[in-house]
């Protein structure tokens, strides 16, 4: 039986701490080769006592018993020079819990490994590791793990959406690699503050995750049941997937220099049937302070079936702190366009002079202005955008709490900034005007990364003018992103593209309207895509007075029509209220009849 199909037959029960199981054998020098407090050594020095922790847990009645591997991976390893023997451990960790599994083989009771992969001692969000760095140490432990014969694995512990993601692909990339496929298991830390360690909410963890194909998402450590109760809900009535939760035995109280849990075991199996009954959790066990005690009281009071539960989600985006719904009521989602070297000639020369303080601040004065997300483009002739990117990164994600759009026309810019975006962000954007090579790769980005996509209607011929080409051209890009690459409708934002009025071009005669009529068409044809303008386009070199209400006027129509995201400066648009008639009447002159101005 696999791991999904026992998941589908009734409630899961892990097993409880290994950590503090670990402290309580008191482990000597020796056994820790002098490398003390380093539990993952002990996988080759004492592997019977590993192996009979494991044994208590199944014995006492747990389903699936976690490998000692918390921190074999490159990073927590070298801080005892043992990050050679990373994958061994792994591997080592693996073969041992798969022999306690065997050593008590029951036909009526399949039980099964879970490799644990915790979240090191180094976060990137943070600016302590880097991508690369984490991602290497990530592919080495869930190699070891595999190896080792592992059923599935549990990310746990998580405290950085960034060592999330990075975790999940690692383990991806190494079971494509193996030729395996297992299901994957993530587990965040809420602390007592509400929120990750880095600062996310839990809807920001449920945005940047939710692209994944998880197979369950939840919470462990840091607090006993109860402090949990308000977010193991919160994930209850969002999140559809099967929810795992693994308390601490109570928050750990200092005794005499000394971490002691003292939460009761009658205290925890209540709590643990209140997450399974009331908020329909599918998958419990226990965490720091927990013992087999805890286990077998958990395998013989918990009930086998869990309430059935109604969750509904929002698709969202979101930055390292919180998240924000890409349906906005009323509508539209603006996207704040100055921290963009082409939207704000401020932005550039402060990026021309290495002002990073400079570009935070105009991000900031953007954040004020109300908008929902931030559009961020680096890109500037002459200049290294892979290193500017990263530069005003390392400041930005952690100091501006709005999600980003990534803005670039260079892959290896996107992947660097997805690198470092925590989040979920979008990428601005995708188009066919190259070929769809380059689509391709960023389709891949996009899915990798779990970004969503802006898609503009421009191919091998250029922009699409009229409405049926520009239906042609958001077809062909959904054909490439959704059936090629196994995006969903709903990650694609398209842009049918705003013209600028005062180009005097003819052949933009009427574009207002087929802007309008775009934006409806795409979104009759292809349900569950989303549209967005960069609205200030329309009114490109005109006076300001102009712009404000040409702006304003064409946003307020491309809205009723459907629109529902606008990359604006909001400090010039003006509700339509407060426009009189003549403005307005101006405005849709220009607009729909002439052209130009
Ligand atoms: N599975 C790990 C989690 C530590 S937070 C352990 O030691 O029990």
């Amino acid at each position: 039986m696999t791991f999904n199909q026992r998941l589908s037959r009734g409630i899961v029960l892990f097993d409880g701490a290994m950590g503090t199981q670990i402290h309580e054998i008191n482990p000597s020098d020796e056994d820790y080769r002098g490398h003390l407090g380093c539990s993952e050594i002990l996988n080759l020095t004492i592997p019977d006592k590993i192996q009979e922790i494991h044994q208590a847990y199944l014995r006492a009645g747990a389903d699936v018993i976690e490998t000692n591997s918390f921190g074999s991976n490159e990073i927590v390893l070298a801080e005892y020079g043992l990050e050679s023997q990373a994958r061994e451990i792994s591997r080592i960790s693996a073969q041992i819990a798969r022999r306690a599994v065997g050593t008590l083989e029951r036909e009526d009771k399949p039980r099964f490994v879970a490799g644990s992969m915790g979240p090191g001692t180094k976060l990137i969000s943070l600016g302590q590791t880097d991508w690369p760095t984490m991602y290497r140490s990530y592919r080495e432990h869930a190699g070891g793990l595999i190896e080792g014969g592992v059923d599935l694995f549990i990310i746990e512990t998580c405290q950085d959406l960034l060592q999330i993601k990075c975790a999940i692909l690692a383990c991806q990339d190494e079971m494509e690699v193996q030729g395996v496929d297992l299901p994957l298991i993530v587990s965040v830390t809420v602390e007592t503050t509400g929120t990750l360690l880095v600062g996310s909410e839990l809807q920001a963890v449920i945005a940047a995750l939710e692209p994944y194909n998880l197979t369950a998402l939840g919470m462990n450590c840091a607090t006993g049941p109860d402090a949990m109760k308000t977010y193991v809900r919160e994930l209850s009535q969002t999140v559809s997937l099967p929810l795992i939760v693994q308390p601490n035995a109570g928050l750990p109280q200092n005794v005499d220099g000394q971490m002691v849990y003292t939460l009761s075991v009658d205290e925890y199996v209540q709590a643990m049937r209140g997450f399974i009954t009331e908020e329909g959790v599918q998958i419990v066990g226990g965490c720091c302070g927990t013992t087999p005690s805890f286990i077998q009281a958990l395998a013989e009071q918990l009930p086998e079936q869990g309430a059935s539960r109604e969750s509904s989600y929002e698709p969202a985006v979101a930055s390292i702190f919180s998240a924000q719904t890409l349906e906005q009521d009323p509508p539209p989602f603006y996207i704040g366009e100055r921290t963009n070297t082409n939207g704000s000639r401020l932005f550039r020369e402060s990026l021309l002079a290495d002002d990073i303080d400079g570009l935070i601040d105009i991000a900031r004065e953007q954040q004020l202005t109300g908008v929902h997300a931030l559009d961020l483009c680096v890109a500037y002739t002459g200049r290294d955008e892979v290193q500017d990117m990263r530069n005003v990164l390392s400041r930005l994600v952690t100091q501006i709490t709005l999600p980003l759009v990534i803005d670039s026309t260079e892959i290896p810019v996107l992947e660097a900034a997805l690198q470092m975006y925590g989040g979920r962000g979008i990428i601005n954007s995708i188009n066919l005007e190259d070929g769809e090579d380059r689509a391709d790769a960023i389709c891949r980005l996009a899915k990798r990364y779990g970004a969503a996509l802006i898609a503009l209607t421009i191919d091998e011929q250029g922009m699409a003018k009229d409405v049926p080409r520009k239906v042609e051209v958001a077809k062909r890009l959904y054909s490439i992103a959704v059936e090629r690459h196994g995006m969903r409708p709903q990650d694609l934002i398209y842009d049918p593209l705003t013209f600028t009025l005062g180009s005097g071009d003819e052949a933009m005669k009427d574009a207002g309207i087929k802007t309008l009529e775009g934006i409806r068409r795409i979104k009759e044809e292809l349900p569950g895509v989303r549209t967005v303008l960069g609205l200030s386009n329309i009114s490109f070199g005109l006076n300001p007075k102009s712009r404000r209400v040409l702006n304003s006027v064409f946003l307020a129509d491309a809205v009723r029509e459907g629109l529902d995201m606008a990359i604006v400066n909001l400090r010039h648009i003006v509700p339509l209220a407060q426009l009189s008639e003549d403005d307005i009447r101006y405005a849709r002159n220009l607009i729909y009849n002439r052209g130009s101005e």
